[in-house]
């Protein structure tokens, strides 16, 4: 579609949006809107036609070619510049918003003196929306979550790995099976991305139709790629014949410094490597790949997992055949990191048991906070006990067995939240930092220090402290807590959950480095939530962990006399 044609209809639309805002004549609306529909459509620059094509074409009228050519020469028209003056101007930004139309608008503005998104949000938030007629509490929700993904929208947040599935979910609703791969950062696992690719043989026009209609809004519509916001994301997508897929697909993957450095190989055997295949410079004849793996053989390389695709010195591995073996889902025997209803999940120990065995784990360790902060619903010994004997029970009914371990807090001065005489009746102690965050450097890292130094703690939970968008990690030495974790044998947690990926990728290579062992943890607090380990599993192959590396890939046995 032409761009300049694209803004007079947005325009045009837009007058539409207003006069109904205002609650003109519902024909002239109709009249505005159905203009915008077809100049969307049109081919021909609208600059390139004559003010009397403009108006033979039907459904444009003469007083609508008019502005046509008004907004060609003044990039607006005077019509549309007063109706904007009559109403607030927030309410033309919450146009924007998905789900809200003018009618909507209409009533919020009228009703209730809605007259920005902020006032917007706080009518939802006071529950003033629901007492509308018509509008309910689903329609109240839907809007805070319009305002939230239009925000992420403007600011370059990156999307948890959750948020990603949610929005690839949604576009696979346009797609065929079996037609495209996500390729990107989300491809190789990474814990946030920015943005969504995707590589596909779909027709342009066939798929450009269907992805409008799961669009927010389209930015670009093309027969070599589309891009297009959905549900506050954005997402790119590529076009290209099965010939050439391979290529392009590992183009689309990346990463950037992967690409560029796969090509300097290429260019040092004469070849050049690009997104739509391989050109022997000296014959001048081009090689095209429908399969990335044929690529690497090409190449003479080991095929290079996407994961490890970061110039991190995976191409020079893959070259003399010295990529390591990394761990993978299949390899993972349970989960480290659960809570269940006795602190502050939803599960009680029978459905976390059930959720465990729903998974195929041998076991789940259920790491209920301590009660040390008073927070969360927190255990004291006594109701350990309890728990432990409940635990018991659940046990020997279920194949997935529960062991019995505890999310104990890193208090301030290093000391546990419980004392040896509890912690050493569990199966397996994860001890995490939750209070005093901002502790210097040196104060936090011998803190950390000295749980690493406990021979009651087994695990360290989500080591460095960040939420993802929300809080940064605590001033902590990692090199130093990395270290002394290998010496003493005790695991650092590669927590999964998307709001925490914590440890990242780095710390996890580093920690292979070392020798240390890593731990999976998704910090379920529900069922839905141990799907988590995956992320994971994709971190710890990042960070080039094999199975050997994560205790999760240990049988229970072993597990326990690892702990003990
Ligand atoms: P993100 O979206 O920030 O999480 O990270 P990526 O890696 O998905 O980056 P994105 O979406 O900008 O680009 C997708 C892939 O396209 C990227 O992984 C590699 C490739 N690519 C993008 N820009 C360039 C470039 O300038 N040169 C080369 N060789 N490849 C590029
Ligand atoms: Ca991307
Ligand atoms: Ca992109
Ligand atoms: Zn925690």
């Amino acid at each position: 579609m032409d761009v300049a044609n694209r803004r007079i209809s947005d325009q045009l639309h837009l007058m539409g949006q207003i006069l109904e805002i205002l609650d003109e004549n519902p024909f002239k609306v109709r009249a505005y809107t159905r203009a915008a529909e077809l100049i969307g459509r049109l081919a021909t620059p609208v600059a390139d036609i004559s003010l009397e094509e403009l108006e033979s074409i039907e459904g444009i009228g003469t007083a609508i070619a008019q502005k046509v050519r008004e907004m060609v020469e003044d990039g607006t028209f005077r019509e549309l510049e007063e109706v904007k003056g009559r109403v607030p101007p927030g309410l033309v930004e919450m146009l924007a918003l998905e789900g809200v139309g003018p009618k909507t608008v209409r009533v919020l503005w009228k009703k209730l003196h809605v007259e920005t998104i902020e006032d917007l949000e706080k009518a939802a938030r006071g529950h003033r929306i629901r007492a509308l007629k018509g509008f309910g509490e689903k329609k109240e929700q839907g809007f805070l979550k319009a305002i939230a993904n239009a925000r992420r929208r403007q600011s370059d947040m990156r999307m948890t790995r959750q948020e990603a599935d949610m929005v690839i979910g949604e576009v696979r609703q346009a797609m065929s099976e079996g037609t495209y791969e996500v390729a990107g950062s989300y491809r190789r696992g990474r814990s946030t991305i920015g943005d969504i690719d995707i590589v596909t043989v779909e027709s342009p026009s066939h798929l450009n139709r269907r992805l409008r209609s799961i669009a927010d809004e389209m930015i670009d519509e093309g027969e070599r790629k589309s891009s297009f916001w959905c549900r506050g994301s954005r997402v790119d997508v590529r076009y290209t014949p099965s010939s050439t897929y391979g290529s392009m697909l590992l183009y689309l993957t990346g990463a950037k410094a992967f690409n560029i450095r796969l090509r300097e190989i290429a260019l040092g055997k004469g070849w050049r490597l690009n997104e739509y295949g391989i050109r022997d410079l000296a014959r001048g004849t081009v090689h095209e790949f429908s399969r990335e793996e044929d690529i690497f053989a090409f190449l003479g390389m080991d095929i290079i997992p996407p994961e490890l695709r970061e110039d991190w010195g995976e191409i020079d591995a893959a070259l003399s055949h010295r990529l390591p073996a990394l761990i993978e889902g299949s390899h993972v025997r349970g989960d480290l990191h659960v809570h269940s209803s006795w602190s502050d999940g939803s599960m009680d120990l029978e459905a976390l048991a059930r959720a465990g065995e729903a998974c195929g784990y041998s076991y789940l360790l259920c790491t209920d906070h301590s009660s040390s902060l008073g927070v969360a619903r927190g255990l004291d010994e006594s109701a350990l006990k309890r728990q432990s004997h409940e635990i018991e029970m659940v046990n020997r009914a279920t194949s997935c067995q529960i062991l019995h371990g505890v999310e104990v807090d890193i208090l301030a001065d290093g000391t546990t939240g419980l004392p040896s005489r509890v912690l050493k009746d569990l199966d397996v102690v994860v001890g995490s930092v939750h209070s005093a965050f901002t502790q210097e450097t040196d104060l936090m890292t011998r803190r950390v220090l000295s749980a690493i130094g406990n021979e009651h703690v087994d695990i360290i939970g989500h080591p460095t402290g960040r939420l993802l968008g929300q809080r940064e990690a605590y001033a902590i030495d990692m090199q130093r807590v990395i270290e002394s974790a290998a010496e003493t044998g005790t695991a650092l947690e590669c927590n999964a959950s998307p709001y925490r990926m914590d440890i990242d990728d780095v710390h996890i290579r580093e920690a292979v480095n070392h020798g240390g062992f890593i731990s999976i943890g998704t910090d379920a607090h529900g069922p839905g939530d141990l799907a988590w380990m995956n992320y994971g599993v994709r971190l710890c192959r990042r960070g080039w962990a094999g199975p050997g590396n994560v205790i999760n890939t240990l049988n229970m046995h072993d597990l326990l006399e690892w702990a003990s």
